[in-house]
């Protein structure tokens, strides 16, 4: 049978290789569809979690992970074998960048090295993991390809952007235009083919390089943005303006305009990176990406700025950096979320270390964390804690922490993230 009839009446296996925060989701939605799916992941202790019926990913529910489990739709393995047996398979592995900025493309080699190892006819074949422009046919065809079979007759190759956001209450897999580019007509189409049966709009594109730079666009898009008020808060606080009032008025404009929020860096796996993805991949084809890299450059640099800030305002209470007791809230990279990896906190942290400071933080997500070789361990939002401080930090604005009171009983509120919004007090100093 044609894989576009197996996609067409869901007997089609469909392989999903990476059970993160992509792959899970999608492994789910593709079970509540009726497909069967099998997962691949090389984590043990992920394996051991999904052995157990336990989801580790905040958006996939334990029960509904068991009911695909207990009704054969959803089995999870370490070993790859089962690769040659999947009509479909959707790669979702981490692609982070090395210390150079430059793409680390060690994971996605591997684990396209595996599919390739076991391809056979009619499979189709679609690269979800974020990537720089060309990779899918420039790096991971030629390793699909020693499988001496050839693409867009044997098998199907495509990109399909990963656009899932944690967390988000509103936005998940099914209703999130999903966006598909095949190296050839014929994976274009048997990439929208399974897509539309699982997506409620699947948007596809003329090849698997424009696919990728839709994704490096969309997050691009952000960090600039970012970047710019990032420096609005610098310039307002040279003007003696407060940028939080600037941004709010402008965002009365009902056109033309989208707000943007400044804080003391960026961070998350997707917008620090990607345009370091776009840029990297640029500078290889001699093109100098001056905008995208300056908005980078801000947005690293924007810890050091609100440790001058800090400094800045220890300085006006006569108390130097150094020995001061610094109380951080919010290390998670963003509000109402346990991940603080990349969190732009950490760096603040460690600059703040590097300074002499005594820091500690508190988060309700995070119950420790690692910075500078130190493991810092969460500490309670006490009213002894507050008062102890020199400084309490606002890095994250988690909600229900109660700011009101924060600024109450501290001496001093430093407020990166406007937490404190309408608590006048001489007490708090906003970015
Ligand atoms: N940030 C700001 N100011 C802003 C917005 C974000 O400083 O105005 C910071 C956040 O604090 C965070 C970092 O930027 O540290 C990234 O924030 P984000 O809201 O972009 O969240 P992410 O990293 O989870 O981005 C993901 C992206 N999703 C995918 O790549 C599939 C992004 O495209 C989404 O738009 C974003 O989620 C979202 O809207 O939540």
């Amino acid at each position: 049978m044609e894989l576009s009839d197996k996609i067409r009446n869901r007997s089609a296996r469909v392989g999903v290789l990476g059970l993160g925060y992509v792959g899970m989701p999608l492994a789910m939605d593709f079970c509540r569809k009726g497909f069967r799916v099998t997962g691949f992941e090389v984590d043990r202790r992920r394996l051991a979690d999904l052995g157990r019926g336990k989801s580790y990913i905040r958006d996939v529910s334990s029960e509904e992970l068991r009911k695909w489990q207990s009704a054969g739709r959803f089995l999870a393995t370490g070993r790859f074998a089962a690769l040659s047996q999947q009509d479909a398979v959707l790669v979702c592995v981490q692609t982070p960048l090395r210390k150079t900025k430059e793409p680390d493309v060690s994971n996605i080699l591997a684990a396209v090295g595996e599919v390739a190892r076991r391809l056979r006819r009619g499979q189709l074949i679609v690269i979800e993991s974020t990537t720089y422009p060309g990779a899918t046919e420039e790096l991971l065809l030629p390793v699909l390809r020693q499988a001496g079979l050839r693409m867009g007759k044997d098998f199907f190759l495509a990109f399909s952007p990963e656009r899932v956001d944690p967390g988000n209450p509103t936005w998940g897999i099914a209703n999130t235009p999903k966006v598909v580019g095949g190296a050839d007509p014929v994976s274009t189409a048997c990439a929208v083919e399974l897509y539309s049966q699982v997506v409620d709009r699947v948007v596809p594109v003329s090849s698997t390089r424009a696919a990728e730079t839709v994704k490096l666009l969309e997050n691009t898009f952000r960090a600039v943005n970012i970047a710019l008020v990032n420096e609005m808060a610098q310039v307002c606080h040279h003007m003696g303006l407060d940028v939080w009032e600037i941004i709010d008025a402008a965002a009365s404009k009902p056109f033309g305009f989208m707000p943007f929020y400044p804080g003391p860096g960026i961070g998350g796996h997707c917008i620090p990176k990607d345009p370091r993805l776009l840029s990297w991949k640029l500078k290889t084809l001699n093109f100098d990406p001056r905008f995208i890299q300056l908005a980078s450059t801000i947005n690293e640099g924007m810890p050091e700025y609100a440790v001058e800030r800090i400094a800045e305002a220890l300085n006006r209470a006569r108390k130097p950096l150094r020995g001061s007791r610094i109380l951080i809230l919010g290390a998670a990279y963003k509000p109402g979320l346990e991940d603080y990896r990349e969190s732009p906190a950490l760096d603040v942290m460690s600059l703040l270390l590097r300074s002499g400071a005594k820091v500690s933080y508190h988060d309700p997500f995070v119950r420790s964390l690692e910075v500078r070789g130190r493991r810092l361990l969460c500490v309670p939002l006490t009213d002894r804690a507050l008062k102890a401080a020199d400084c309490a930090a606002i890095l994250t604005a988690h909600p229900r922490v109660d700011y009101r009171r924060v600024v109450r009983l501290s001496r001093l509120v430093f407020d990166a993230r406007n937490a404190a919004k309408g608590i006048r007090s001489p007490k708090v100093i906003r970015l």
